[in-house]
């Protein structure tokens, strides 16, 4: 607690997220666009990622012990309390994680809660990542205010098979009807067309945000900045939507300065839009 506050103070964003240890994904991702969209940036680690470039740089998956998850969630909720009111929810990666996850979320009201919807990651047991999937669904989905679902995963949660816009349109449409959440559902480059294309929907407005494709083959770390640069918007007060074009505006000029490295992607630079 300090006495003299002469600045005015930044929001926080916390995110709950894995490690992705090359600073492409996950939390590193995260915090870089906290930091860069002037957020106070606030991470508490749920599993550790690890490429294995031995092995076609497949993901190495750790989890971290639901004790360990519950003491970070603790010491920040505490030093925070009251001030926290924005939350990030990446890859959690077990259904023992998301149970203490919510257990946490639970013990305190939310603004802003935004769930990533990470679904499976190469590397986990198929059933173990089913189980997951679905926990994530039961539990964590009902409490999100603002879900940005992939194209898998938005297949995932819809139900449906998305082949274009009016199936993504669709596909927001029964997320929002299942959640209640506003919803920025991502075709990026998956659909056939020249441009990026994802579709905003929560409740009232149906916005379809496109931008021009920038190369064919997808960035690593462009999910997770999505949702990080949402999280960051709507912790500084803008609305939904805006929060949704500012963040796809975000990440258009981190994937045109992306990071090229000796894995086979690129990594998306939160630095782009100041570049
Ligand atoms: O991009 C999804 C993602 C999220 N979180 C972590 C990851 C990845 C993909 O690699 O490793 C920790």
């Amino acid at each position: 607690m300090t006495s003299t506050q002469q600045h005015s103070a930044p929001a926080i964003t916390l995110t709950i997220a894995g490690s992705e240890a090359t600073g492409g994904a996950g939390a590193q991702a995260d915090l870089k666009t906290f930091q860069q969209l002037g957020t106070f940036g606030i991470a508490a680690l749920t599993c550790i990622v690890s490429f294995d470039p031995k092995q076609g740089w497949d993901h190495r998956f750790v989890p971290v012990e639901p004790q360990v998850i519950a003491d970070q969630l603790e010491a920040i909720q505490t030093c925070y309390s009251g001030q926290l009111d924005t939350v990030k929810l990446g890859m959690m990666g077990s259904p023992a994680t998301i149970d203490t996850v919510a257990t946490a979320l639970r013990s305190q009201q939310w603004k802003n809660v935004l769930l990533d919807p990470v679904l499976i990651c190469k590397g986990q047991e198929p059933g173990h990542a089913l189980d997951t999937d679905q926990a994530l669904k039961s539990t964590l989905l009902p409490v999100a205010t603002f879900v940005t679902p992939n194209h898998f995963e938005a297949e995932s949660l819809s139900g449906i098979t998305i082949s274009n816009v009016e199936d993504l349109e669709r596909a927001a449409r029964l997320i929002h009807e299942a959640s209640g959440a506003a919803v920025l559902a991502k075709g990026g480059i998956r659909l056939a067309g020249t441009d990026a294309v994802d579709v905003f929907y929560n409740g009232t407005t149906t916005e379809i945000l496109s931008t021009p494709k920038i190369g064919e083959v997808a960035v690593s770390g462009a999910g997770c900045s999505l949702a990080a640069a949402v999280t960051a918007e709507l912790a500084k007060g803008a609305s939904p939507l805006e929060a949704a074009r500012s963040a796809k505006a975000f990440v258009t000029a981190g994937i045109e300065h992306r990071m090229a490295s000796h894995a086979p992607f690129d990594a998306l630079w939160q630095g782009g839009i100041s570049a």
